[in-house]
């Protein structure tokens, strides 16, 4: 496998015959490979493989095929629970969207108390994904990295920015608003960078700056998501836009401006690329240059 750059063919083969491995067939795998197979952008993925790649590429150490297979069951497993994540966050009691990766939403193709499973059941697998690959591997670092992205996913990373979001009615001041991303969008980003980087070796420090690169590409990731739901069409997009005006949520550009957003942006781009450069993680600064320019 081509590690210095993400191999997405490879990786959405690799995708589906994990699913298949441990989802027995039927209407509920179907949903779940509805939402999960349908074309994402695989962002947190290639975050993990490639931070993994590069870490061991610094540290000396060969990729066998064992410890790449452990991170890429790790890079699935993060991939499930951010896409239960999008169909929750589409149902008519959040969100209420009807477009989502190209295609209508879950809960409009299956109905929402279906599509609320679905999101479970991705939730769950991508647990189990991840406990199988620690499992599986001899390292005590799997178990970390476990910990690090269950951490980063629940009642202290996404769920309680979501939490935060949902309370969002426009009222809300712009630290307040930091708040929100850092653990709504940044938190899964972060693990997915983190979770490379304890897998292929990183020491404490290297861990303690991939924690701010996550951080850093979480908010430019937000920042540019504000843009593209202002600026982009649904068909451009892959997914309904316009709902954050529509819902009366206070948005980077709607309190700054987009110059001054745009000027954010621009200013991210050169810390996050001084810092990825600093730990030897060079590939981000192709990944930033991408998201900075991407309309979906
Ligand atoms: C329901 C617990 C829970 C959390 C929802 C996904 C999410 C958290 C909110 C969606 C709202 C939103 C637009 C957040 C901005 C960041 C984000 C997660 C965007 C979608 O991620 P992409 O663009 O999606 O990486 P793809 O489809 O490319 O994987």
């Amino acid at each position: 496998m081509n590690l210095k750059t993400f191999d997405l063919e490879r990786y959405e083969k690799f995708q589906k015959r994990f699913v298949d491995e441990l989802v027995p067939p039927g209407g509920l795998r179907e949903m779940m490979e509805y939402s999960l197979l349908s074309g994402g952008k695989r962002l947190r993925p290639s975050l993990l493989i490639q931070s993994f790649s590069e870490m061991c590429r610094k540290h000396g150490r060969e990729i066998e095929s064992t410890s790449l297979e452990t991170a890429m069951q790790f890079a699935v497993g993060i991939e499930c629970i951010h896409t239960y994540s999008l169909i929750h966050d589409d149902l008519p009691c959040m969100d209420d969207d009807d477009y989502r990766r190209g295609r209508p939403t879950c809960h409009l193709k299956y109905g929402d108390a279906e599509a609320l499973l679905a999101g479970d059941a991705l939730l769950n697998l991508g647990f189990e994904m991840m406990s199988h690959a620690a499992l599986k591997s001899d390292r005590r670092e799997a178990v970390q990295a476990m910990q690090y992205a269950s951490r980063c996913s629940g009642a202290s990373g996404m769920v309680l920015g979501q939490y935060y979001d949902i309370r969002n009615k426009g009222d809300i001041t712009a630290a307040e608003l930091e708040q929100i991303n850092l653990y709504k969008t940044s938190a899964l980003i972060r693990a997915s960078v983190v979770a490379g980087v304890i897998l292929g070796y990183g020491n404490a420090e290297q861990i303690k700056s991939a924690e701010k690169i996550g951080d850093d590409i979480g908010m430019i990731f937000q920042l540019t998501d504000d843009l593209i739901d202002i600026h982009s069409s649904a068909e451009e997009a892959g997914k309904s836009v316009g709902s954050d005006k529509e819902a009366h949520k206070l948005t980077y550009p709607a309190l700054l401006g987009e110059e001054v957003v745009q000027k954010m942006v621009d200013d991210l781009v050169v810390k996050i690329q001084n810092s990825a450069n600093a730990i030897g993680l060079f590939f981000i600064e192709d990944t930033v240059k991408k998201l900075v320019g991407r309309k979906r």
